[in-house]
């Protein structure tokens, strides 16, 4: 009962979490394994499967079947880069703002820590994400920052600038016909996309100065997007009339995918940009009689309809949407299964948002043969013994 009231507040948005709260709803809670429950072992885990640090890079990520609260830790969320980690020195830091604007400037981090701050729940995804990894490379944090739209409204862009680009404090060779030269890290926006509400310069993540390995003391925050999007150890916005065409959209994070073109398919090279419709199961645990099912979902920022769950050849069942989901973090949801039989059993969920555009199956999921963006729903196999 408690559930289906969690489940039609979050739909209607009618009561606030408070106002749950007040009614005796508990809140979302997924505490470590509560007393006599047990974690229902996948049988569908890759050998080579192994979180943790794995490399010179610094790449990082945990289990998935660890996931119990709807903020990720600062020392769990996972990371990613591509030329190492930039030293860079929170007290001489200056973000420049440049190109077709009537002034360009620099601001301190104590700059922009004197501005109005906005705070939102936001979770990504690197758009690497995949099976091999248990999906985790994904997180949600509570984002402090200044919004990059009000920010612009001060810096007189000029007419012919129509593309924004940030660019982090790192870089690295770059190859490109046997020419080598030094990139800096850069990602490009169009002056529309940029302008959305919501986006942020983040200095603060779950209530702590930005840690490094996430981009401090600065980072770029886009909700809705791949992780790529958010550019670490931000030090400059450009304005410019043309995209930027660097390797991190012009050549890395491109999707290499069919689309339908008048009446024949052809094939190009997408930039990986906003996060596709996506839902994953990560973790079955069972008390008594009955299995709990859990994942998280991500999308565009477009509100959730719905999170269904599949058993075997069950039909669709709705599972129940963390309350304190918003359209930019991620939604975690859960499932209750009751009475399981013995033996191997198939789990899947789907996401369908309020537009009826329902999470596709990998055979739905457009041609395409590099392995970037990967939205398809995915079966997981489970164990009950
Ligand atoms: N400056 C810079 N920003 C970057 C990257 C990078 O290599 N350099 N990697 C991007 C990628 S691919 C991802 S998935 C996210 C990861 O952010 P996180 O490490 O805080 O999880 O950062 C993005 N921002
Ligand atoms: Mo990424």
């Amino acid at each position: 009962m408690h559930e289906e009231l969690d489940r039609r507040a979050v739909l209607k948005g009618a009561v606030t979490l408070g106002g749950l709260a007040a009614l005796g709803v508990p809140l979302w809670s997924m505490p470590a394994l509560a007393q006599g429950e047990e974690m229902v072992p996948f049988t569908d885990i890759p050998s080579s499967f192994k979180p943790g640090v794995t490399g010179g890079t610094g790449l990082y990520y945990s289990d998935t079947r660890e996931i119990d609260s709807f903020y990720t830790d600062n020392d769990d969320f996972y990371i990613v880069q591509h030329y190492g980690r930039p030293d860079v020195d929170a007290e001489t830091h200056r973000l420049k703002i440049s190109g077709l604007i009537d002034k360009p400037r620099a601001y301190s981090l104590a700059d922009l820590k004197a501005m109005e701050a906005i705070e939102s729940d936001i979770g990504f995804e690197c758009g690497g994400n995949q099976t091999a990894l248990l999906h985790a490379l994904a997180g949600n944090a509570r984002w402090k920052g200044v919004a990059l739209s009000t920010l612009m409204k001060d810096w007189g862009i000029q007419p012919e600038g129509t593309e924004v680009v940030f660019f982090g404090a790192d870089s690295g060779e770059e190859e490109v016909r046997r020419a080598t030269v030094d990139m800096k890290f850069a990602r490009s926006l169009s002056i529309a996309d940029a302008s959305r509400p919501g986006i942020m310069i983040a200095y603060e993540m779950n209530g702590e100065p930005l840690p490094h390995a996430h981009g401090g003391p600065i980072r770029l925050v886009v909700p809705g997007s791949y992780g790529i999007a958010n550019v670490k150890w931000l030090d400059r916005i450009h304005f410019q009339n043309t995209r930027w065409m660097g390797r991190f959209m012009a050549k890395d994070y491109v999707t290499l995918r069919e689309h339908k073109v008048g009446d024949e398919m052809q094939w190009t090279m997408d930039s990986v940009s906003r996060t596709l419709l996506k839902s994953v199961v990560v973790r079955v645990t069972r008390s008594g009689d009955h299995c709990t099912v859990t994942g998280f979902a991500l999308n565009d920022g477009t509100p959730l309809a719905k999170v269904e769950v599949k058993v075997d050849n069950g039909p669709w069942q709705e599972a129940v949407i963390d309350p304190q989901s918003s359209d930019s973090s991620w939604k975690l949801f859960r499932y209750t299964w009751n009475k399981p039989r013995r033996g191997e059993h198939t789990i899947v969920s789907r996401a369908t948002d309020i537009n009826g555009q329902v999470q596709q199956t990998q055979a739905e999921v457009p041609k395409k043969v590099t392995y970037w963006e990967n939205p398809g729903q995915w079966p997981r196999t489970v164990r009950i013994s």
